[in-house]
């Protein structure tokens, strides 16, 4: 997940299958381009069962696992991302917004476009710890993840 506490710090974030058919796709990354991440790695993937049950693990004894699962991976695509820079976990998880859309606030992602625990478009790792583990899971392969210079960086960070 990149150098945790720097400007090369690393997060996975995931556009789910409701974010997809939604159309939300190209509003989520603008919403993080904007705010001066780089992208570092994407792909439009429709995850197997498997994917899905090693990204949640942490949530297989929770009643919802199975739906969860099957959501995940019911073949339309995931759009997976990784994010770099300044606290892009932290800030990652303020943009996405709280996981209940009751108390996800009216300015964050799922404070705007989401009602349903359930169906919350987007997925964003929610520790240093957790961001090294999905961008291993979903970007495990050497050379999909690229290191770049944007020209504006000064600007930024
Ligand atoms: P977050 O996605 O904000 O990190 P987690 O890790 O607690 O939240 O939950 C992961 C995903 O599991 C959520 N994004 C949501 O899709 C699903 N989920 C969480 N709680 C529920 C629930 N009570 N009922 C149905 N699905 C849930």
């Amino acid at each position: 997940a990149g150098v945790k506490g720097t400007n090369s710090e690393r997060t996975f974030i995931a556009i789910k299958p409701d974010g997809t058919q939604r159309g939300l796709v190209g509003k989520v990354i603008t919403r993080f381009e904007e705010r001066g991440y780089k992208l570092v790695g994407l792909k439009a993937i429709a995850p197997s069962k498997e994917l899905a049950e090693l990204h949640y693990d942490d949530l297989k004894a929770r009643p919802f696992f199975a739906g969860l699962v099957k959501y995940i991976s019911s073949g339309t695509p995931v759009i997976a991302m990784v994010w770099e820079g300044k606290d892009v976990i932290r800030q990652g998880r303020a943009m996405i917004g709280a996981t209940n859309p009751l108390e996800s606030a009216p300015g964050s992602i799922r404070g705007q476009y989401c009602i349903s625990v359930g169906r919350n478009i987007i997925h964003g790792s929610d520790c240093f710890e957790a961001a090294e583990k999905e961008i291993n899971l979903w970007f495990g392969k050497a050379g999909e993840l690229i290191d770049w210079t944007p020209a504006n960086v000064e600007w930024i960070q």
